[in-house]
């Protein structure tokens, strides 16, 4: 897998990085892209109308379930080897920000630290309608359970279409892509707004913004670099070519 020079000198010299990362970082861990996670009895809804405020109104237990089946098959993954180099070059950067559009969780599991959680979590809940954070040990597998506070139905403490992403996250976000020298946008379709936003802003500050997918995307041609290949093949070779076998 042929890496160019320019990144290798990048990721040994920079100090300040930031890290986009999208469905495709956890493809490798069985765990299905947004657009592929349709199969089976999901495959005739569309993930963007199920991952909306109104399709929880509709049909609550609906919604719930595909969460459900969601968090099922997050349960039963583990890290990739993409995962764990991003956890692994986080110990060796200064200023180091994980952005990440995912709600499974893999980041923390792989052991990165600074993980911003633009789209929230599947496996953290809130009340639809008093907004009060739900602990859950065991989330029901067939309808929302009511809220302790206020009787109203428990939702996943994910973004939904058509929903603000939460104010502390987005900021840090963007600040991050502002000041960084290197950026890395890996798996995303680079479709979703205003994720898809932060490898244009880091370019814009001057970074130098790379994408790592394994097809070109909504990005193509509008970063600096584009690499093709599998993250969970391609991420660990960038960290031995970089910083060589000591890579952890
Ligand atoms: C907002 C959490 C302000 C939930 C998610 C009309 C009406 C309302 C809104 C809009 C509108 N038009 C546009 C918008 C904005 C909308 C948007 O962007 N829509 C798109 C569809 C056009 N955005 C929003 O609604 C955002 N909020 O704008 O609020 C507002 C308020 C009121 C009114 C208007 C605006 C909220 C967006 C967040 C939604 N929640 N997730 C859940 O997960 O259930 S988005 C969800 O989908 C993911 O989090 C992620 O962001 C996105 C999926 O994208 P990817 O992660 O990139 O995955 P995808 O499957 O698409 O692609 C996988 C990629 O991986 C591919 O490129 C593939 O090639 C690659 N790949 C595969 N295998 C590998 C690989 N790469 C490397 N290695 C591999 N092995
Ligand atoms: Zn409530």
């Amino acid at each position: 897998m042929q890496i160019p020079d320019t990144l290798i000198e990048r990721m040994r010299t920079a100090r300040r990085v930031a890290v986009l990362t999208g469905a495709g970082v956890s493809a490798e861990s069985g765990v299905p892209t947004f657009r592929d996670a349709q199969t089976g009895l999901w495959a005739r809804y569309d993930p963007a109308e199920l991952a909306s405020p109104d399709a929880f109104r509709a049909n609550p237990k609906l919604v719930w379930q595909w969460y459900a089946y969601r968090r099922a098959l997050v349960e039963a993954a583990a890290p990739n080897p993409g995962h764990l180099a991003l956890a692994d070059l986080e110990r060796r950067i200064e200023d180091f920000t994980l952005i990440t559009q995912n709600v499974d969780g893999l980041h923390r599991r792989a052991g990165s630290q600074n993980v911003v959680e633009l789209h929230g979590n599947l496996f953290r809940y809130r009340c639809f309608h008093c907004a009060a954070p739900v602990e859950l040990t065991i989330a029901p597998q067939d309808a929302p359970p009511p809220c302790p506070q206020c009787g109203g139905l428990v939702r996943p403490d994910v973004v939904w279409f058509g929903e603000w992403l939460p104010s502390q996250a987005w900021q840090t976000a963007v600040a991050a892509a502002e000041r960084c020298e290197l950026f890395l946008c890996i798996g995303t379709s680079g479709v979703v707004r205003p994720a898809a936003d932060l490898p244009l802003i880091a370019r814009s500050s001057g970074a130098y913004a790379v994408e790592i997918n394994i097809a070109p995307g909504a990005l193509d041609d509008r970063l600096d670099l584009h690499l093709y290949a599998p993250s969970g093949q391609l991420l660990p070779a960038l960290m031995t070519a970089a910083f060589g076998d000591a890579a952890r």
